[in-house]
C-alpha cells in the first residue's frame, strides 16, 4: 500500500534532517524497494526508501554491508573535491545509532539526494564506455574491504538456484499458469540452455572462478552520471556482495544493450546492440584488466548471454507462482517480461561469436 504524504512525513522526521521537510513525492521506477525524494528549504534534500523487508530480510546486515561499502570508498575518493556526488551518506536517526528505522513492520532508510545528477532508462556507446570504466573501478575499489559482507538474499545470481527455483514453480503450479501451451513451451525452450548457462558455478566448484565483490544490480537506470556523461556513483547498493564478475557486466548489458524496453510488448524492438555491447566492454576492461583472470575475461560473452537468461528464469518463475516477488503494473506483466527477455536473450546468443572475436581482439 502506498503510504500517505503524513506518513511520510512521519518516518522522515525521525532522521536527523536539516531543514524543514516541503515535500515528498515518488522517484524512479525500480522493481522491489518504494523510493521517494524528500525536499526541504535546507541546504539538501533527501532519498527515503522502504527497504522490501520480504526480499531482504536481514535489513540489519543490508545497512551494516552499506555502510563498509560506502565507507571504503569515501576513504578511497578521500580529497575529491567532488566527493559528495560519487558516494551515497546515509542519514543517522535521531533517536538512534542505526541508519534505518523500523517500526517493527516497515524498514526505512534516508540519503542525502545527490544534486545535479541524471539517471538513464537507455545509453548511448560514448557513456556506455563510461560506465564500463566506473563498474570496473568500483570492483577495483572494493577489492581490499577486508570486512566480509554477508549476502543480503543468499546466492542471489546463482544460475543453478535460480533454474532449480524455476522447476519448483512450474511443479507447483500454485495459480494453474501451466495450462497455457505457450507457458509449456516456454519452460522447454528456455530448460534447454540450463547446462550451459550454470557452467559458471561448476567452474566455480572446481576452482577455477573466484568470486569479488561486485554490485549485482547494474541496470543502466542504477547510474548516476553528470552533465557531462561522466559517471558520478553507483545507487541501489542492497544487492553488493561477493560474485562473479559477469554479475556487473552481464546485467549492464541486459539493459543497455537492449534496444527496447526490459518489458517491452512489441518484440520486434527488442535486439542486443553490439555497438553498446563493443564500447561497455572496452571501458570495462580498462579498468578490470588489472585484476581480471584469462578465464573471466574469455566468459565474458557468456556474462552478456547470461543475464538475460537469468533474469528470464526470474520474471517466469515469478508470473508461474502467481507474481510475489516483483511489482507489477498489469496481470500478465511477468509473462510480458519473460518474453521480451527471451527475446533478448536469443538476439545476444545470435551474436556471440562477433563478442568472442572483439573481447579476443581486446
Ligand atoms: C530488481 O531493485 P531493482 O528494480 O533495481 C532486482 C534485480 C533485477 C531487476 C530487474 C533485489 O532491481 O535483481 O535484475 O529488478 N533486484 C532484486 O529489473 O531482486
Ligand atoms: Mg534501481
Amino acid at each position: 500500500m502506498t503510504p500517505t504524504l503524513q506518513e511520510l512525513t512521519t518516518i522522515a522526521r525521525r532522521f536527523d534532517l536539516k531543514g524543514e521537510i516541503l515535500d515528498i513525492k515518488p522517484l524512479g521506477n525500480g522493481l522491489i524497494n518504494d523510493t521517494f525524494k524528500i525536499t526541504t528549504d535546507g541546504p539538501e534534500d533527501y532519498v527515503l526508501q522502504r527497504i522490501n523487508n520480504a526480499i531482504f530480510q536481514d535489513v540489519d546486515l543490508l545497512q551494516h554491508n552499506i555502510e563498509a561499502v560506502t565507507a571504503h570508498i569515501r576513504k578511497k575518493l578521500s580529497g575529491d573535491p567532488d566527493i559528495e556526488r560519487k558516494v551515497l551518506r546515509f542519514v543517522p536517526g535521531k533517536y538512534s545509532e542505526k541508519t534505518y528505522f523500523t517500526d517493527g513492520k516497515t524498514y526505512w532508510r534516508i540519503s542525502v539526494f545527490i544534486k545535479d545528477a541524471y539517471t538513464y532508462e537507455t545509453v548511448n556507446p560514448e557513456y556506455s564506455a563510461f560506465a564500463g570504466k566506473a563498474f570496473g573501478q568500483f570492483e577495483a575499489m572494493l577489492a581490499d574491504l577486508e570486512e566480509p559482507l554477508g549476502e543480503t538474499i543468499p546466492d542471489f545470481h546463482n544460475m543453478e538456484l535460480r533454474a532449480r527455483q524455476l522447476r519448483e514453480a512450474v511443479a507447483a503450479d500454485p495459480v494453474g499458469r501451466m495450462a497455457d501451451p505457450e507457458v509449456r513451451q516456454l519452460v522447454a525452450d528456455i530448460q534447454a540452455f540450463e547446462q550451459e548457462m550454470c557452467q559458471a558455478e561448476r567452474l566455480h566448484r572446481e576452482g577455477k572462478l573466484p568470486k569479488r565483490i561486485c554490485h549485482c544490480d547494474t541496470k543502466v537506470n542504477n547510474m548516476l552520471f553528470d552533465a557531462d556523461g561522466n559517471v558520478l556513483c553507483v545507487i541501489d547498493l542492497d544487492t553488493v556482495m561477493p560474485s562473479f564478475v559477469f554479475s556487473d557486466f552481464g546485467d549492464f548489458l541486459r539493459t543497455a544493450a537492449n534496444t527496447g524496453a526490459e518489458d517491452d510488448p512489441d518484440l520486434d524492438k527488442v535486439d542486443f546492440n553490439m555497438e553498446i555491447f563493443k564500447a561497455f566492454a572496452r571501458g570495462y576492461m580498462e579498468s578490470a584488466r588489472v585484476f581480471l583472470t584469462p578465464l573471466e575475461i574469455e566468459m565474458l560473452p557468456y556474462a552478456a548471454l547470461l543475464f538475460p537468461y537469468m533474469q528470464t528464469v526470474r520474471f517466469f518463475a515469478d508470473y508461474i507462482n502467481g507474481d510475489t516477488y516483483y511489482k507489477i503494473k498489469y496481470p500478465e506483466h511477468n509473462l510480458v517480461r519473460t518474453r521480451a527477455q527471451w527475446k533478448l536473450f536469443r538476439s545476444a546468443l545470435a551474436k556471440r561469436p562477433e563478442m568472442e572475436a572483439f573481447i579476443a581482439s581486446l
